[in-house]
């Protein structure tokens, strides 16, 4: 390594800030050269501090030192030091006013941290340490402090100058700028604070909250994209009544603003007060949008929102609480967007998610727990483990208090740590209180890295009539954690007659017998339930509603499966017996490549395809085979070829032997009338395309002209979008001619064109790599715009695992030279690429081989960031 191996922070080592800053002042004066930032913060010592230094280091990175001053004396050169991470006040008084100025240059910015350019204008993003490249702080977030910012720039070129909280004033200055200051009530971390300025239009609309107080919503856009944010606009006012009424938290300022930017690392931030997003989750019309887009939205504008209470009101104390916010917010989310849409559906999509992304991190190298204990860079921990399993987490307590106790709990929440930065811990704490139970044993879910398992196994004695079922918990070791205490698992539960009915449930020692479903709670590593009055041999529905984040090992023959697929009362775990059995069948295909469809599921995919009362939404989801990569994870050695071949070869063959029922689903499913994005008519589109995604399995001419005419015709881009990816599979001179006319019809919407490029990124042409390393030299490609590179590097290294893991390992060469090339630039997102190879071990010899080098070779290069060296170093 040519390199000093960056310093790991541990949870252990925390300790209360020695100093608070209460106030903070802030000038900004943005320039075309230059940018030029005074601060004046009020800071004292902190009496709960554990720890007594007489100097004071601050954060402080990339900032040039014009001039500093203590209680407005200039500081000498001795009494101070600055180095590459901060500076450091010799002997400082114990209550004092810091002044300072630092010259920034945001243009030179392609980190996308701290205050950059993005396009014409000036935009910032400092979660989680990104405030400490605009000013000297104490940029931790248990350092809340009030702001005011004062922003002065070129009136013609920036217009708009905006800031947290509330405008206070607004100067015309002779020489053509202008001055506007903004002031924000709420004490808030740094990593909270927000600078916007640029030429930009507003829609505005407003919301009055229960209490009375009128706010003002505001989007803020570039001048052409302003009819593109009503969908935005709607979703943000659902989301202010929908925390109104299930959780009583009403909205604190007089204004909200968002404002959209084309170049941003992740989805959106959640600022006080002015919320900044990627434009990707703000502009939408039916004509650029697909179905996603405009659920996308919606969820990721309440998600920001939710986060004024829980995240901005309540923040964390330190880094390692990360999911007290963002598991909790994603839990929030959810529920807002199942009860804006369909609820069932969104369960589905929440779990093929965690399934498909999270359990494979936590059977990497990369696993950690929800509550990590230590990092090198904190941006690498904005994971699937801290987000969604995080929001499992938070879900599971909900389910074992109920829904009453749970509000209770949340109620407590905010009346005991409103103003505060706290821990996980805390919250569980109220869950606990409120719901008067020992949560002690449930805590493991946060300091517990890996999924655990259940070994499940159900036995009927006729001659008594019970049913036992004996299950088993068991969590594989993850990087230095190889012993894990038993978790407390709710376990959700049903069991059915051979009428495929609800049976009624008597457990051992209940005095009334339940109905439908009931929550078994699992503490030890082997426990045994027994029902009684069982009048006969029951099908036992396992993990309902999945009610955690869990894998259930049970013995199902192929036929009850089909028996739960059919008639299981939980709408998730029909699907779930359904993609059970389809991963068996393809499993048994790659094992034997002679290997039949058993008759049995390609009837009952008929059935479910012509019983007309199921709903079109869940109906696509059922029969939507599992992912490759999903596959491959249930292998012990992935195998690449044998799933591409084996899903390729199950939906081919379902195509061709139920061709006319598909066509059928296809033109009953047609959505008449002007496009809208709720859930029924995207229910339909949604079964719709998948049908044409079957059919398209077929050679026939008639097909294809079906797709081309769905192309032609799709009043709205999802019908296009779906089209269109199935017609760049195949290599014909109308294909040509068709990406082409698309590129020409949207080359001025760069959203659009993201499709455009990942639509051929994800090709199964075999030329694929080579035309996506042409379009790198695209001119619509920029390899410093982080949507650019998720559509086209992205959607190829994780969107193709096929062309991607290529024998000859020219995929993983290919991703080697784009993480070098973008991390001189960006390195978050290089390093959110190089995990892409973090689960080498897990390939057969020679990719081994093929991705170890190119982590090697990663690792090896002098300067490479800390972010992609914590992820590479990890990973081997
Ligand atoms: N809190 C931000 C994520 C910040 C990521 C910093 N690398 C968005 C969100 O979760 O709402
Ligand atoms: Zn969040």
């Amino acid at each position: 390594m040519l390199r000093d191996t960056p310093a790991t922070v541990y949870l252990k080592d925390y300790r209360p800030p020695e100093f608070l800053i209460d106030q903070t002042q802030l000038w900004f004066d943005l320039g075309e050269e230059e940018t030029r930032v005074r601060a004046r913060l009020a800071l004292r010592r902190n009496p709960a501090a554990e720890t007594h230094s007489a100097d004071l280091a601050l954060h402080g990175e990339q900032l040039e030192l014009l001039s500093l001053a203590i209680d407005g004396h200039p500081l000498d050169p001795e009494s101070y030091r600055q180095d590459s991470e901060g500076l450091i006040l010799k002997q400082v008084p114990d209550q004092f006013v810091l002044e300072s100025e630092v010259r920034i240059l945001p243009q030179q910015n392609t980190v996308l941290e701290g205050l950059y350019k993005s396009g014409g204008m000036f935009c910032t993003q400092c979660e989680a340490e990104g405030f400490r490249k605009i000013t000297w702080f104490l940029d931790r977030p248990d350092v809340m402090s009030r702001f005011t910012t004062t922003i002065t720039a070129d009136r013609q070129r920036y217009p708009v100058l905006l800031s947290n909280g509330n405008p206070v004033e607004t100067v015309q200055l002779d020489d053509g700028r202008q001055r506007v200051t903004w002031t924000d009530p709420f004490p808030k971390p740094a990593y909270l604070f927000a600078l916007v300025a640029g030429d930009l239009r507003a829609i505005e609309d407003s919301h009055t909250t229960p209490s009375g107080r009128e706010v003002a919503l505001r989007i803020y856009v570039e001048p052409e994209n302003v009819t593109k944010c009503d969908h935005a606009m709607a979703a943000l006012k659902h989301a202010m009544l929908w925390d109104e009424q299930q959780y009583g938290r009403e909205y604190d300022l007089d204004i909200y603003m968002i404002v959209a930017v084309n170049d941003f690392n992740m989805g959106a931030m959640e600022n006080k007060g002015l919320n900044i997003f990627n434009s990707k989750y703000v502009l939408a019309s039916p004509a650029t949008a697909t179905d996603r887009d405009f659920q996308g939205i919606e969820s990721v504008i309440a998600h920001e929102y939710f986060h004024n209470w829980t995240g901005n009101r309540i923040t964390c104390r330190d880094w390692f609480q990360l999911s007290l916010k963002e598991g909790l917010t994603v839990f929030r989310d959810q529920e807002f967007s199942a009860d804006m849409g369909s609820r069932g559906v969104k369960r589905i999509e929440d779990v093929r998610l965690l399934r498909a992304h999270q359990f494979a991190e936590d059977a990497s190298p990369m696993a950690h727990p929800v509550r990590p204990d230590s990092y090198m860079e904190i941006n690498n921990f904005y994971t699937v483990t801290v987000y969604e399993k995080g929001a499992e987490v938070v879900r599971m307590q909900a389910n074992l208090l109920g829904a009453e106790a749970y509000r209770r709990g949340t109620d407590l929440y905010f009346e005991r740590f409103d103003g505060q930065a706290v821990t996980t811990d805390d919250f569980v704490q109220c869950m606990a209180d409120a719901g008067e139970r020992d949560l002690t044993q449930f805590k493991c879910w946060y300091s517990q890295a890996g999924t655990p398992e259940l070994a499940i196994q159900g036995h009927y004695d006729a001659a008594n009539q019970t049913y036992s079922l004996d299950v088993q918990q068991h969590c594989p070791a993850t990087p230095g954690q190889t012993d894990k205490a038993p978790f407390l698992i709710p376990l959700a539960i049903g069991l059915l007659d051979s009428r495929g009915d609800d049976m009624a449930l008597r457990l051992q020692g209940d005095t009334v017998a339940g109905t439908g479903t009931r929550m078994l709670e699992l503490r030890e590593p082997r426990q045994q339930f027994l029902f009684e009055q069982v009048a006969e041999a029951p099908v036992p529905s396992l993990l309902r509603g999945f009610s955690a984040p869990v894998k259930v090992r049970f013995d199902y023959s192929d036929e009850q499966l089909m028996f739960l697929m059919a008639h299981d009362s939980d709408g998730f775990s029909r699907w779930d017996a359904a993609q059970t059995l389809a991963q068996r069948i393809l499993l048994q295909r790659v094992a034997d490549p002679e290997c039949p469809v058993p008759s049995g599921f390609i009837n009952a995919f008929l059935q479910a395809l012509t019983d007309d009362s199921t709903d079109p939404a869940l109906l696509a989801e059922v029969l939507t085979l599992p992912a490759e990569g999903y596959l491959g994870d249930q292998m012990e050695v992935v195998d690449v070829e044998g799933i591409h071949q084996a899903r390729e070869w199950l939906k081919t063959t379902l195509a061709s032997e139920l061709q006319e029922a598909l066509l059928a689903v296809y033109h009953a499913n047609a959505v008449t009338g002007a496009y809208r994005p709720d859930a029924a008519s995207i229910g339909r589109r949604s079964l719709r395309n998948l049908a044409l995604a079957y059919l398209m399995q077929l050679p026939e001419a008639n097909i294809h002209r079906l797709c081309v005419e769905q192309y032609r015709s799709g009043n709205n881009m999802t019908d296009v979008i779906a089209a269109l990816s199935l017609l760049a599979d195949r290599d014909t001179p109308e294909t040509a001619e068709l990406l082409e006319a698309f590129y020409q019809q949207w080359q001025a919407d760069p959203l659009v064109l993201d499709k455009w490029f990942s639509l051929q990124a994800m090709s199964k042409r075999s030329d694929t790599l080579e035309r996506v390393e042409a379009l790198l030299q695209h001119p619509a490609f920029s390899i410093a715009n982080p949507n650019k590179v998720r559509a086209l590097i992205g959607a190829f290294c994780s969107g193709n695992g096929v062309r991607f893991h290529a024998a000859d390992g020219s995929g993983y060469r290919f991703l080697g030279d784009r993480v070098l090339e973008l991390d001189g630039l960006n390195p978050q997102v290089a390093s959110r690429m190089v995990r892409l190879m973090a689960r080498w071990q897990r390939y057969d010899p020679s990719r081994q081989q093929l991705m170890k080098a190119q982590l090697e070779r990663i690792l090896n290069t002098e300067g490479v960031s800390r972010d992609v060296f914590e992820i590479a170093s990890k990973s081997l």
